[in-house]
């Protein structure tokens, strides 16, 4: 670094202010969501923010909308060091790092509040070291909020019979395949960015996502039922490629994680904002919301208790502990 800052000072000043080109550590960031949508907004604010306090060292660039690839395919990347960070939904991690999948089971968390209050501590932070020390070359920082999942399909499904036999579309995770064929559906992995045809070709019947997805992925033109399952609740960890990591100096490391953690906090707030604004603008656009009994609600739980039971087995102590968080 010392060597940069010593060829930086005999540079003309033009190049030095077009800034990336002398950074040390020049950071892709790669987001499957659009711009404007509340986490890539909070992590275009981390970058900034880490490109000033790093007076320039460090280089940010994000690539919103998915350009880079699926998420899946950003994560070989990421591993790879290719792109150097990204978020990424936690069911995407599971078979990468399958201790995760405790947060990936259906009806895990009690509600919205309960994950908040879950990733918001101890466990939280154990889950991101899971990942990190793990043989996966990835660190991970901070998570952000990726909100409640529910049901979104052509037809309506007013209760769990109506989901017999529909192709619904899961993120390419087997907790989450089998998940829906519990509940009598047939889940069908594929990518964010395969969705919006599938559904309007009739290759699926639904999916499932939270509202702010639903809208702002277009799925809500095909699939105008919305039924309020509640079965998962994903947070969604950053990541940066080890690779990248061990390349900082210790400040650099300290600066990089506590602007991840403040962006959890500010997507927290955009996330609130953007999920009633999205519920909102859908129900303009013609989305039925179909609420469930306490009793209709409680079938899905129950269909899912093998998956619970198979994939938390050797978790039983953890997910002791996440019942107990209040
Ligand atoms: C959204 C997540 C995104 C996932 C997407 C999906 O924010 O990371 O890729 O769901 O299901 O809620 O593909």
């Amino acid at each position: 670094m010392d060597f940069t800052r010593k060829l930086t000072a005999a540079l003309p000043l033009a190049l030095l202010l077009s800034g990336t080109a002398l950074a040390d550590v020049k950071i892709k960031f790669a987001e499957v969501h659009p711009s404007g949508y509340p986490t890539v907004v909070a992590e275009q604010e981390m970058g900034n923010k880490l490109v000033k306090d790093s007076n320039g060292d460090i280089s940010f660039k994000m690539f919103a909308g998915g350009v880079l690839g699926s998420e899946k395919e950003v994560v070989e990347q990421v591993q790879a060091n290719a792109i150097q960070m990204t978020r990424v939904s936690l069911g995407i991690v599971g078979p990468v790092v399958p201790d995760v999948n405790v947060f990936n089971l259906p009806f895990v968390f009690r509600d919205h509040a309960h994950m908040r209050k879950v990733i918001d501590g101890e466990i939280g932070q154990e889950m991101l070291d899971k990942i990190t020390h793990s043989e996966f070359n990835l660190v991970a920082l901070a998570w952000m909020d990726g909100g409640t999942r529910n049901l979104y399909t052509k037809k309506p499904v007013r209760d769990i019979a109506d989901l017999k036999g529909m192709k619904i579309r899961v993120q390419g995770n087997p907790v989450f395949i089998d998940t829906i064929n519990a509940m009598g559906g047939n889940g069908i992995a594929m990518a964010t960015g395969e969705i919006f045809s599938a559904l309007q070709t009739g290759v699926i019947d639904g999916a499932e996502n939270n509202p702010p997805t639903l809208l702002e992925h277009n799925h809500y033109q095909s699939a105008k039922y919305y039924t309020l399952t509640e079965h998962l609740i994903l947070p969604e960890p950053v990541v940066m490629s080890k690779a990248t990591w061990n390349t900082l100096s210790p400040e650099q490391k300290t600066l990089v994680k506590k602007l991840a953690v403040e962006a959890q906090a500010e997507e927290r707030v955009l996330w609130d904002k953007k999920s009633a604004e999205s519920e909102t603008k859908l129900k303009a656009a013609g989305v039925e919301f179909i609420t469930l009994t306490p009793a209709q609600k409680k079938a899905f739980y129950d269909a899912t208790a093998d998956v619970r039971s198979k994939y938390g087995a050797p978790y039983t102590d953890l997910i002791k502990r996440i019942e107990a968080v209040q």
